[in-house]
């Protein structure tokens, strides 16, 4: 007999660095907001992958992980990136593959000045930057496609293609547009690099042109990103929703973070809107190894990932009560360095779980 309980079950991958602290501090405030609220049950698959592994085993995971993670309801992520392993071995072996192979061609990375961050923008306060940026996460400049040859010769040649699909842009697009219509201002800024790369992006535009159809009550505009990072700066409040590449939208979305405050509270979901694989949630920031161990990394980001993550699986209350807890536990200048506070990572994690449990 069903006990009526809604089970979740999660693949936690800590990963690196900060990625394994920012995660506990994760756990423990999924577990108490579960407690709190009941009615849905968590349970958590801890997996080893990363690159302690690589460097004693010599893989980042083992044979078969993808289809072991694809029995998963959501996969929480950490960070990934060591001081002993080229990045772009770290990338392709960990986040870039669960991206790919479970199609989740969205990566949504929301920024917002809260209540309590200093603004770091000339004449912005809370309230002021809200926007949402979706950044196309499966093709584009991080297709992996490409090679080198003549290699270690005065004629070596490396190519990196760029690879944009009909298809691929067209379900990017259309999910930017629904996401702008559902929100109050109704505003999409659509950004590429159209006049420089004259096939890809100009079928990236194209596209825009074509969906916006669909969405007569949306406002949009097309931006050059070059264009976009002065635009963020000196007219943030002229933006809301924003679309745009995977190499652009990894670029924009960490300008966002600083721009908000700090990469410490920038959180994402990487998405299969289809729901046929599960999607991913992470920090936005990567392994930081120059403070780990020292329970100075702001746990916010991947708090606030599980939060959404949360909502993903239908928890919208604790979703809502995780979210809450972040916001006031800034609001009230409770915050690591980054942010300005003098709290450590476990400090943040108990009072964001205090207020929880008020
Ligand atoms: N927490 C995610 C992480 O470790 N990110 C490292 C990174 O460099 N990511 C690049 C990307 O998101 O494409």
């Amino acid at each position: 007999m069903s006990s009526g309980v809604r089970s979740h079950k999660i693949a936690v991958i800590p990963g690196d660095g900060i990625g394994i602290e920012v995660t506990a501090s994760t756990l423990a405030v999924l577990r108490a907001v579960q407690d709190k609220i009941g009615g849905f049950e968590l349970s958590f698959d801890e997996l080893d992958y990363g690159s302690a592994r690589y460097k004693a085993q010599g893989s980042y995971t083992p044979e078969g992980w993808l289809d072991y993670l694809r029995k998963s309801d959501a996969i929480f992520f950490g960070a990934v990136g060591d001081p002993d392993v080229p990045d772009h071995i770290s990338l392709w072996e960990l986040i870039l593959p669960m991206r790919q192979k479970f199609q989740q061609y969205i990566n949504i990375r929301p920024s917002s000045i809260l209540p309590g961050i200093p603004s770091r923008v000339v004449g912005t306060k809370p309230g002021d930057l809200d926007w949402v940026i979706i950044r196309e996460n499966t093709e584009g400049e991080y297709a992996g496609q490409g090679g080198r040859t003549h290699v270690g010769t005065e004629w070596e040649v490396a190519t990196e293609l760029a690879v944009f699909t009909r298809k691929g842009v067209e379900r990017v697009m259309r999910f930017a547009f629904e996401t702008a219509q559902s929100r109050p201002r109704k505003l999409l800024t659509v950004v590429s690099k159209s006049n420089a790369q004259r096939y890809g992006l100009l079928l990236w535009d194209e596209v825009a042109e074509q969906v916006s159809k669909e969405y007569p009550d949306v406002k949009w505009d097309k931006m050059l990103v070059d264009a976009m990072t002065v635009r963020m700066v000196a007219k943030p409040t002229s933006l809301d929703t924003i679309v745009t590449t995977n190499l652009h939208g990894d670029i924009l979305s960490d300008l966002a973070a600083g721009l908000s405050g700090s990469i410490g509270i920038a959180h994402s979901a990487s998405l299969d809107p289809t729901r046929t694989s599960p999607s991913l949630f992470e920090p936005v920031h990567g392994a930081a190894f120059d403070i780990m161990g020292k329970d100075l990394a702001n746990p916010i980001a991947a708090i606030m990932s599980a939060a959404e993550m949360l909502r993903w699986l239908g928890e919208a209350e604790a979703a809502d009560l995780v979210e809450k807890a972040c916001r006031q536990s800034i609001a009230e200048g409770k915050t690591t360095g980054d942010l300005g506070g003098s709290l450590k990572t476990s400090q943040v994690t108990s009072e964001v779980v205090d207020i929880l449990e008020q």
